[in-house]
Order: structure tokens, then sequence, then C-alpha cells
């Protein structure tokens, strides 16, 4: 377990040196998402290597930011897997990891893609899911969407009606992704089949994870290769604010995670405003809020849901932030004109949690069904019918 852990550190120093050393900007995937989704192992499969994920023979691997190389597209790209996010209380602290290493990096690197990593195979998102997903719209800025691939694990299954449950809760999934962040993302399927097209096939039974890893591997390749194979210069929002000069505290994404109310003492960003990449290499790392501090902070933090979307609620006191709402970036909360067409603005102004996950479930108890998916046009047109039957 140990010499294991030693191999993952010393692979990371390596891959840091070799792109704080490099003349040219080296290639970066940043790997993304919730604890245990599979970050780590989807790049094992890629860079052929060991272990970076928790298995059962290393579960004590620290939560790390670990990097990995591969020479598939031509040139070593490096692929970072960062810490998962669990929850509210750690969301902050975890963003602040990522945020610190890509500053420190970004005059070394170029961001070629973000994944962002979800296991399907899990019953339901929660409302945490929506806040990291209004997260990664902000993250990468409507700009980058094109360079955010969505993977989805654990799709391993021999008989036919799991695979469509499977698929079940990957169409819903797919529908609050697009009603978030307003576009069509692209997906990969780490675990279904693929055409020699690099087309997904619903073919049952799926990739085991067990025996089927040669071609778990491969697939994972061909889509590093279908989506990445041409170099572009884009850059996630993230990146772009802070070679602007922008705090890290300050960041958009930043805003989606940050408590609104850190204590006066303490540090309330650990960021710093390095000088124009191009000219300056970045200053050394700046220490992250101990978890003495985060710790206060996250025993007092509950979520709440207002009429302008989810909240955190720090302490007994009513403070709170607003995260950004559906349709926009960065809304102020103050002025919200709604929209007598839209289903969310009519839940939102009677105060209620105006989710889909909230209005689907409204929906299942108040018998609606248009008969068409939950986030559809016509499913929303029907719960704004039958809600204003019940709210005239
Ligand atoms: N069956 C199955 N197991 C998976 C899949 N993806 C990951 N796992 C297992 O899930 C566990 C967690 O996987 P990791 O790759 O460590 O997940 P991670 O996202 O890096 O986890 P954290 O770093 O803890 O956030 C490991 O035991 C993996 O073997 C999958 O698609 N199918
Ligand atoms: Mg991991």
């Amino acid at each position: 377990m140990e010499q294991a852990q030693q191999e993952v550190e010393e692979r990371t120093r390596a891959c840091l040196k070799s792109i704080t050393e490099s003349e040219e900007l080296s290639p970066l995937i940043v790997v993304v998402g919730t604890e245990g989704a599979g970050k780590a192992s989807l790049i094992e499969h890629i860079t052929d290597t060991n272990g970076l994920s928790r298995n059962s023979l290393n579960s004590a691997v620290p939560k790390k930011l670990q990097l990995a190389s591969t020479s598939v597209l031509g040139q070593e790209t490096f692929l970072i897997s960062t810490p998962g996010f669990s929850d509210t209380s750690n969301a902050y602290p975890t963003f602040l990891l990522i945020a610190n290493m890509i500053n420190n990096l970004r005059a070394h690197i170029t961001i070629q893609g973000v994944w962002y990593v979800i296991n399907n195979g899990l019953p339901r998102d929660t409302s945490f899911n929506f806040q990291l997903l209004t997260w990664l719209s902000a993250f990468c800025g409507r700009e980058y969407y094109s360079y955010i691939t969505i993977v989805t694990t654990h799709w391993g299954c021999t008989l036919q009606e799991e695979f469509e449950d499977l698929i079940m809760k990957f169409d819903y999934r797919k529908h609050v992704w697009e009603e978030i962040l307003s576009a069509d993302i692209e997906t990969y399927q780490h675990g279904k089949r693929y055409n020699k097209f690099g087309e997904e096939t619903n073919q049952v039974p799926t990739l085991s994870w067990h025996t089927d890893k040669a071609i778990l591997k491969e697939n994972a390749r061909d889509m590093l290769r279908r989506r990445y194979g041409v170099a572009h210069d884009v850059q996630p929002r993230f990146v772009r604010e802070l070679n602007e000069g922008m705090e890290i505290g300050d960041t958009a994404a930043a805003k989606v995670l940050r408590p609104l109310t850190p204590p006066t003492s303490s540090p309330t960003s650990p960021s710093h405003t390095p000088p124009p990449v191009a000219t300056v290499k970045p200053k050394a790392p700046q220490p992250i809020p101990g978890p003495s501090f985060w710790g206060r902070l996250v025993n007092n933090i509950g979520i709440e849901v207002n009429q302008h979307g989810i909240g955190l609620r720090v302490g007994p006191a009513t403070a709170s932030f607003g995260y950004p709402s559906l349709s926009s970036e960065f809304p102020s909360t103050g002025g919200f004109i709604p929209d007598p067409n839209s289903v969310v603005d009519a839940f939102k102004t009677h105060g209620m949690d105006s989710s889909l996950a909230a209005r689907t479930q409204w929906a299942r108890q108040h018998g609606v069904d248009s008969g068409f998916p939950a986030g559809s046009k016509e499913q929303n047109s029907a719960i704004l019918r039958a809600f204003r039957s019940f709210y005239p």
C-alpha cells in the first residue's frame, strides 16, 4: 500500500517537474467530480498506472491532487485527479486546493479539458450535485463549454432490466445538466460499449469493471483522442479571471462555493494577484485556511432554498449567499422579476425549491404526468398548469 502511494507521489512530482521545466505550455486535463465517482480510476485507465484510485488495497490514499501523463495525443498530456467534492462542508476547501494548483501552474499549462465525473449508478442527484454543476459552469464559462466532458461511471451490468434502469438514471441526469448548464454538454459513458466509430451502443452486458479492463482503457483513450485530439487556446473562465488579476476568492467559481461571511480575523482568501502570466511566473503557493477555520464554519452550515435559488445558511444567523440562478451566470439577488410562463419562476415566487428534482417530486405528488420526460417543455407546461390551479 505504502509503495503504491509512494509511486503516485513520485509520479506527481515528476509530472510537476516536467510541466514547470518545459519550454512549452503543457496540455492538462482537469478531472473533477464527487467523491468516489471514479476520477482516479479513469486516469489510471488512460495512463496505464495504478495506485491512484481508492480500492480495497489502498483505501487510505490521501485526498490529494494526483498527476499522471499519457502520450496518447502524440505529445505528453497531463491529467490531474482532484480530491472529490463530498458535501457543502468540504466544497470550498476542495475548490481552493484545485484553485491554488491551477494558479501556481497557470504560466506553464494550457487546460485542454475539464472532465466532470459522476457515478451514474447512484439513485439520484442531491442539491449539492446541482450546486457543483453551477460551480462547473462558473469555473469553465460558456466559451469553454465545448471542452467540458461529463464522464459517467458505474455502468457495469449483465441484465437488460439493470441496463434500462441505468439509462433512465442517465436520461434524467442529462435533463438536469441541460437545464443547469443551459446547453448540451458532451458526455462519455465509461463502461458502456462503444463501436468502432466511437459511438456508444446499448449492448448488454456492458463492460465488466473486472474483466474488460483492456476495453475500458481503450474506450477512455479513444474519447481523449476524439475530444481533445486538436489543441486549442481557449481557457476556462477561472484561468482567464486569474490572468486578468482577479483574486481566487473573487472568481465566479469561488463565489458559487464560498461561504459569505468568514470571520474577519481569519484569512478570507488564500489567493493573491500575480502579474500577467506572460511575463512573470506565479508566486509560491499561499496557505489554505486550516481545518480549524473550516471545521468551525462548516459545523454550522446547512442548505436552504430561498426565492433566489439554493443558498448556504451559515450559523444561526440568517446570513446566506445565493448561488447563481440556473438561467444566468451571476445575477444579483435583488430585482427578481418572475416570468409568468416559467415554471421555475412560479415555484420561486412561492418560496419553493425550483430545482428540477423538486419540481419533479411535486409533479409526482400531484399526479402530473404529460408523458414527456422531466424537464421537457411539455412536462414543464403541464406542471405550470397544475401549479396555477393549486395556487391561483
Ligand atoms: N464497478 C465500478 N467501480 C468503479 C467504477 N469507477 C470507479 N470504481 C471504483 O470506485 C472506487 C472509487 O474510485 P476512484 O477512482 O478512487 O474514485 P475517485 O473519484 O478518485 O474518488 P475520491 O478521490 O475519493 O473522490 C474504487 O474502488 C474504484 O475501483 C466503475 O465505473 N464501476
Ligand atoms: Mg481520487
